[in-house]
């Protein structure tokens, strides 16, 4: 009775170490803890740095919310959870390009770069979606479009509008900060067109299990989301420390 309840449940999956399963649960603990850091440190920086983590918050615990979904999902059917997943990004990836307009703002950003920024995400993950759910035959070129998409928002932050305008500033802890969250786009954003790779009648179909998909995009979102919202917490407390100095 006992054993048939949990299988029911798919915590057997758990029971068993299922990896997959267990970087749902801790994605999910770890979302949920960083969105309630990011909301409540919001009292200790000033003005407009409120505003930059309260969209940090915004974006763990929107990731919070929809792992809590996906990991239910994955227990219950032993899929890979694809609508929750791009329903979560398409509302995370937005709310990140807006940190980079809030970062570059007093240097002169205007609305528009936040809207070509917004496009190209949008574009990424549309075509990630279709490349996902459309098998075996196209995934390669839907992924191949994603990667425009993709290669877009570097080449903004890089050499683009939020890069000649972040040059524009002389706080320390700004460039810091940027050169960071390059990293992050470069290095850490591109764990997901690996992930995307395992794919049936991808580049790395064979080298891994379909299923770990979902590990490569759970580490993806840890690193990105609460190592992207740190590295803004950590400048807005700096920046904050150095005008209150200045006052
Ligand atoms: C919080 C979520 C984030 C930062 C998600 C980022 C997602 C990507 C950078 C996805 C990129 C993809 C490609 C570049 C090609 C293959 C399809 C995607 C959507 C996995």
């Amino acid at each position: 009775m006992t054993i048939l309840a949990i299988e029911t449940a798919g915590l057997d999956k758990l029971i068993n170490s299922d990896p997959i399963a267990i970087t749902f649960f801790i994605g999910y603990m770890a979302m949920l803890a960083s969105a309630v850091f990011f909301f409540v440190e919001r009292s200790s920086v000033d003005g407009k740095w409120k505003t930059s983590l309260l969209v940090s918050g915004l974006i763990t615990g929107i990731a919070a919310v929809h792992y809590y979904y996906m990991r239910d999902f994955y227990l219950a059917t032993g899929e890979s959870p694809t609508a929750f997943r791009y329903v979560d990004w398409t509302l995370t990836v937005p709310l990140m390009c807006v940190e980079f307009y809030l970062l570059t703002k007093p240097f002169g950003a205007k609305s528009s770069t936040l809207f070509k920024l917004i496009v190209a995400s949008l574009v990424m993950l549309i075509t990630g979606y279709i490349g996902e759910t459309s098998g075996i035959d196209n995934n390669v070129m839907w992924g191949v479009l994603s990667t425009l998409g993709y290669l877009y928002i570097v080449y903004e932050v890089f050499a683009g509008d939020i890069a000649k305008l972040a040059k524009g500033s002389n706080s320390q802890a700004l460039n810091r900060a940027m050169f960071l969250l390059k990293i992050f786009i470069t290095l850490g954003w591109s764990i997901y067109p690996i992930g995307y790779m395992v794919l049936p009648g991808n580049l790395l179909a064979g080298a891994f299990e379909v299923s770990s998909i979902d590990l490569f995009y759970n580490l993806a979102d840890a690193i990105n989301k609460i190592g992207f919202g740190l590295v803004i917490y950590s400048v807005a407390i700096k920046e904050t420390a150095m005008a209150r100095a200045n006052a």
